[in-house]
């Protein structure tokens, strides 16, 4: 049966509920697509994979609504949520009021905004993390929340990010969640998930509990399930498997003067069409031009 709720529904249903949600990132809607065939519940609309497929820095480089059409495309070719990254809001108070209006009447299912100042540097980068402060970042949480129909709204700490420390981003939880934040992400690059699993046992609040495991690589959905998380987001990988893909193929052409060898590992054009939507395309040509 057709799950017929509005993406925002699914979503909130999705993280309210008893499962680990998993979200996979993408940038444009074949790379959604794949994830949504290979069974991902929730597509995140990564700023650093937008970022990177357009060749720049993941530093708010790119504009609302560059992020925006990403987001809008992939929603418009999936069943499945979208989860927007919307970096530090693009700007104040003001930008977010518009980024929230702009998102929802497109159908992007929820948006993540994190605490750090505009413009924002990939948390994985050696540099300025700095934090918002943390009234105007409250403020913004009230003013999305406020103004959306039902848009999901996750407030994203980074306060493990810059250095702030555990009750920096705990004092900060409990601030955000006040302001009506629907759920909390937490950030860490450790190579461990020792610290994110010291988040969720300390913070004692009601809100549903976001992961990215990009560094802590080893942790599984089975230990996150039972920690008590409610969704982990796999951020980056099918755009970095496609880098080595990619590299490895062109490579081996030059070298080998021939495409033989790549043959038979690329994706043949059939699949191609396939995710293209091209026997649709052409079924429903002839259904219209016979009924013509
Ligand atoms: C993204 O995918 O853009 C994210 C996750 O925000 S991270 O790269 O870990 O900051
Ligand atoms: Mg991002």
């Amino acid at each position: 049966q057709k799950n017929t709720a509005s993406p925002a529904r699914r979503l909130l249903d999705a993280l309210r509920g008893p499962q680990l949600t998993r979200a996979m990132g993408a940038h444009n809607p074949l790379s959604a697509r794949l994830a949504e065939e290979a069974g991902f519940d929730v597509i995140w609309s990564s700023g650093l994979e937008i970022s990177a497929a357009a060749g720049l820095p993941d530093a708010n480089i790119l504009s609302m609504p560059d992020c925006l059409r990403a987001a809008t495309d992939m929603a418009a070719a999936l069943s499945v949520p979208v989860l927007a990254d919307c970096d530090s809001g693009f700007g104040n108070v003001n930008n977010v009021l518009h980024m929230i209006r702009s998102y929802e009447a497109r159908g992007v299912a929820g948006v993540c905004i994190e605490d750090k100042q505009f413009p924002k540097l990939n948390s994985f980068v050696e540099g300025d993390q700095e934090l918002a402060p943390i009234d105007d970042f409250a403020g913004k949480i009230r003013a999305a929340t406020e103004c959306r129909e039902e848009l999901v709204v996750i407030a994203r700490l980074e306060a493990l990010i810059s250095g702030q420390g555990m009750d920096e981003a705990l004092r900060r939880a409990e601030i955000y969640e006040r302001a009506g934040a629907d759920a909390l992400l937490i950030h860490s690059k450790l190579s461990e998930p020792d610290e994110v699993f010291a988040f969720r046992e300390a913070y004692d609040g009601d809100l549903p509990v976001v992961v990215v495991p990009t560094t802590y690589h080893r942790v599984t959905v089975a230990e996150l399930r039972q920690r008590g998380f409610a969704m982990a987001i796999y951020a980056n990988h099918s755009l970095r498997s496609s880098i080595h893909a990619m590299r490895g193929t062109l490579r081996r052409i030059l070298q080998d003067g021939t495409t033989l060898h790549v043959e038979p590992d690329i994706a043949p054009l059939k699949e191609v069409f396939d995710l293209q939507g091209v026997h649709q395309m052409l079924d429903r040509q002839s259904h219209y031009e016979a009924a013509g």
